[in-house]
């Protein structure tokens, strides 16, 4: 499609030219990715408006018309539910805003071959200072047996599992950048025709990394080994491109995206207040970790792959160490040395 003289690729056009790469390929897992972006889309139309009426405002808040205002995560989360429980290719979600799995029990949907687990609107704390936030989500493919509603079981599976990964970051620019074993490509929404196009094909994440980020408030709450890490990270050392930069948005999906455009390591250790880490791993830490190992990077817990751990509840925290491959494993070298209790 041509559009200002400019060859554009659709997230459309690029989902069904992959499909043609495999000849028994069904094309559902094209048609879930449309509409996940259908949801993404109108989430992105309230995150744009979100200063100018109100919606960060509290459960019951009420926007400048007067009407019930729905806080934006929760709102992120209804729309997500809404759009994949009219998808004919999804048998229930799993997601950050709701206690259980969601399983949809229509004579479609239990003939559906995949579920979907997402973070409706990661970094919501950041809507207020208009810092990026964004959508995560991973799809599986249902172990349960067709024909019957899925089970906590089609949720429960190791990240090598997922059939594909992704997030939305709502910032600067919208962008969706998703993973399939065929590789991660990023696509920019076109806002005058609604489109997403293909902005950042086959991404790649450097080996090597200036870059280092976490929350360095928790330092006095870290691992010896861990500040050992941080300490190797800021040492003066220009021969071994030391120190590194420090750079933290507390978002992440953006810190992420830099990660994956940039280089560098994203971290968020266990401490002694999070003795497993913050992030969950079924839908923030899991698809992150298949999208950057798709890229060439590395992610784990500090002791193990992340996508090889195996979920023993649907939300359940790690701690992960994500990025180059490089800088990563320096890291491990620092934490799995002495992986002492914190
Ligand atoms: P902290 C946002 O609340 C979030 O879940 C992630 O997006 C982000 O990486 C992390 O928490 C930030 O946590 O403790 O640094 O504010």
């Amino acid at each position: 499609m041509s559009f200002n003289n400019k060859k554009l690729i659709t997230l459309d056009e690029f989902t069904i030219r992959q499909t043609r790469q495999f000849p028994n390929a069904t094309g559902e897992l094209s048609a879930l990715l449309r509409d996940l972006s259908l949801a993404c889309k109108m989430i992105n139309k309230q995150v744009n408006k979100a200063g100018l009426v109100d919606i960060i405002g509290k459960y019951g808040a009420t926007n400048i018309q007067g009407e019930e205002q729905m806080k934006l995560d929760i709102f992120s989360d209804e729309m997500l539910i809404n759009v994949l429980r009219n998808s004919s290719e999804c048998a229930g979600i799993a997601s950050e805003e709701n206690d259980d799995f969601v399983a949809f029990d229509d004579e479609y949907s239990v003939n559906s071959k995949y579920v979907v687990l997402f973070d409706p609107l990661d970094g919501s704390s950041n809507i207020d200072v208009n810092a990026p936030i964004g959508t995560i989500f991973s799809v599986y493919r249902r172990v349960s047996p067709l024909g019957q509603p899925c089970t906590l079981e089609d949720f429960q599976q190791p990240g090598t599992r997922q059939m594909a990964a992704g997030y939305i970051i709502y910032g600067s620019s919208t962008m969706l950048v998703y993973a399939t074993k065929l590789g991660v490509n990023g696509f920019t929404l076109e806002p005058s025709i609604g489109e997403f196009c293909l902005s950042h094909p086959e991404m790649k994440c450097k080996e090597n990394g200036k870059i280092y980020s976490l929350n360095q408030g928790n330092t006095c709450k870290l691992a010896d080994s861990t500040k050992a890490f941080l300490e190797y990270c800021m040492q003066d050392d220009k021969e071994n491109g030391l120190p590194l930069s420090h750079r933290y948005i507390g978002s992440m999906v953006a810190d992420l995206h830099r990660t994956l455009i940039k280089g560098g390591i994203f971290m968020y250790p266990a401490d002694k207040k999070n003795r497993n880490g913050k992030l969950r791993l079924m839908y923030e830490c899991n698809p992150m970790a298949f999208i950057v190992e798709a890229a060439g990077g590395l992610a784990s817990t500090g002791t193990q792959r992340i996508l090889e751990v195996q979920p023993t509840e649907l939300h359940q925290r790690v701690p992960i160490y994500i990025g180059s491959r490089n800088l990563v494993s320096k890291a491990l070298e620092f934490v799995s040395a002495t992986s002492e209790l914190v």
